[in-house]
């Protein structure tokens, strides 16, 4: 039985290619395939120096940077599972993150160790090391001095590579149990019928703690032994400057927007990309058709989810069509359900379901929550509102889940009002998303005040910036006599989202 470690698979590759180059950061000097080799090598041997076992996980939370790089390829090799973490998140948040996965390694960056060390401590975590190149703990001076030849673990194709937490509707964040047959089920899948090519140059200004950027975007250009310009976030007039040097882009809605804003972006500055994908949050029909009259291109948009990967895909060379995110990959099923599971027919408006090699194995010690979210027959129910054409293209049309999407970055009502009802004078609170121009969905949150008092929207704005991720703390906070609820006493929160519209129109 041959390796099912998707480091073996890329390895290949990577061999392969040998002095083609694999990374051309922005700033800085190339890097070739053999020499990622090298450096993942380097890492692997310095995670095993530090007793990691098969099976560990890894808790990450750094800035984007080839290190980063190598130490996720690293986990992967050595046979432990990555557990990215966004490098927004409060130390509060990431408490709760290390205390659920219990990994055995916390890599940060150095600004963070104060705060993540006696976290980690507490916790039971062997150790925390700074993605720095020197100094206390450094995973990087580890690394130089390790050899650059290492064996990769064995792994099977239901082991796991990946713990990605998603914000749960209710209570805590869950983690998504990826394994490597979901990962490179998924990337061989989206490099074929995106068509990827020899001489594929791929641009890549997304994060690497989420999915898109980490996965769809990393792993196929590796299958496709690509090289990848890095970047070290968005930058709409950085991008622009090297769109011409690439052929593929990957991005969020808040990306193409942001470059149509951009006057100097036309077709001329398109003219070597032969794919502009989008995804993790709706792209708007008018985008499409903007983005299309300026660059003569049509965004190719896609759809998926944490625990799922990539599960829909409008075609490469079959009509495009805005609003909607075409069909599901080769090998995943998918179907529309009402609320009890009845399978509804074709045109009827339910609950996506999907079901194939890309769908998680489950939530971390979480066996209730998994049993609660997939259908007897296997089907994961992925909360998303659509609609299936007799032909298979779906349209997402809502959610039946109570999530913000800001920038491509996930924001869970619950938690954001949970911490607003903690503070000191409010009542009780609605957290709703409202549209926004830049983000696509803005927060806004919705307060009472309690025992007379009326808090300023600055200090509850800058007092939860101290517990909270910065993308998910309401932009604007308002206050109410009470909320609008319904005879059931449900919060109003359309009534809510109606009121507030228009806040951010420009
Ligand atoms: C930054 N801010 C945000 C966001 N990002 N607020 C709301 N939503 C956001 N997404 C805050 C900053 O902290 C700052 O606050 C203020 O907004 C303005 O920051 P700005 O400089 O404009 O932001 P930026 O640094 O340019 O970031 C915007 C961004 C970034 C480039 C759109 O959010 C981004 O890279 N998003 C990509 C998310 C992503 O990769 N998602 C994939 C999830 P202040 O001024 O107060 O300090 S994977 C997934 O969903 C599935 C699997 C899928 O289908 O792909
Ligand atoms: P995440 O939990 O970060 O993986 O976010 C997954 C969610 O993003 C999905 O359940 C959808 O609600 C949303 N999403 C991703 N891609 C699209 C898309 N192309 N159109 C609409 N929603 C999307």
């Amino acid at each position: 039985m041959g390796n099912a470690n998707l480091y073996s698979l890329l390895e290949e590759r990577f061999l392969d290619a040998g002095e083609a180059i694999a990374f051309r950061p922005v700033p800085g000097e190339p890097l070739s395939y053999v020499g990622l080799c090298a450096q993942v090598a380097r890492y692997a041997n310095a995670l095993e120096a530090e007793g990691v076992a098969l099976g560990d996980r890894i808790t990450v939370q750094i800035e984007k940077s080839l290190d980063n790089v190598f130490l996720y390829l690293a986990t992967l090799k050595v046979g432990a599972v990555y557990q990215p973490l966004n490098t927004a998140y409060t130390a509060a948040e990431v408490d709760y993150f290390i205390s659920d996965a219990k990994p055995s390694l916390v890599v940060c960056d150095p600004s963070r160790a104060e705060s993540l060390s006696p976290i980690a401590a507490q916790h039971g975590v062997k150790a925390v090391h700074t993605m720095a190149p020197s100094g206390e703990g450094s995973l990087q001076d580890l690394a130089a001095n390790q050899p650059s030849d290492h064996t990769t673990a064995m792994r099977a194709s239901d082991d796991l590579a990946g713990l990605l937490y998603t914000s749960g509707t209710t209570g805590r964040s869950k983690g998504a149990m990826i394994t490597h047959d979901n990962l490179s089920s998924n990337a061989l899948a989206l490099h074929r019928i995106w068509h990827f090519q020899a001489g594929d140059v791929l641009l890549h200004a997304l994060p690497i703690f989420h999915v898109h950027g980490l996965y769809v975007a990393l792993n196929t250009a590796f299958l496709n032994k690509s090289e990848i310009i890095w970047l070290q976030k968005f930058d709409a007039n950085q991008v622009l400057s090297l769109l011409p040097e690439a052929t593929v882009m990957m991005g969020v809605p808040t990306f193409y927007t942001r470059l149509l804003a951009t006057a100097a972006f036309n077709a001329e500055a398109c003219r070597n990309i032969r794919l502009f994908v989008s995804g993790s949050a709706p792209m708007l029909a008018e985008t499409h058709v903007e983005f299309e009259g300026r660059t003569g291109q049509r965004i190719l948009e896609r759809y998926g989810m944490t625990e799922a990967g990539m599960i829909t895909s409008n075609p490469y060379d079959g009509e495009r069509r805005a609003g909607t995110v075409g069909y599901a990959l080769p090998d995943v099923s998918v179907r529309i359900a009402a609320e009890d599971g009845t399978v509804l027919e074709p045109g009827d408006i339910g609950v996506l379901e999907a079901k194939g090699p890309n769908i998680f194995s489950g939530y971390w010690q979480m066996p209730e929550k998994t049993a609660e979210e997939f259908r007897p027959d296997g089907y994961f129910i992925t909360g998303d509102m659509a609609q299936i054409e007799p032909d298979g293209r779906v349209t997402i049309v809502g959610r039946s889940k109570d999530l913000i999407i800001s920038g491509g970055f996930n924001v869970y009502p619950k938690e954001v009002e949970t911490e607003l009802d903690d503070m000191p004078g409010v009542g009780e609170s609605a957290v709703i998303g409202v549209p926004h121009p830049d983000f696509g969905e803005g927060v806004v949150a919705v307060i009472t005040a309690q025992d007379g008092q009326s808090p300023e929207e600055a200090d509850i704005i800058s007092a939860l910036s101290e517990r909270l991720a910065k993308f998910k703390v309401p932009k604007r906070v308002f206050q109410h006599a009470e909320l609008p609820r319904n005879a059931m006493g449900k919060v109003q929160k359309a009534e809510l989202r109606a009121k507030y519209g228009e806040i951010f129109k420009a």
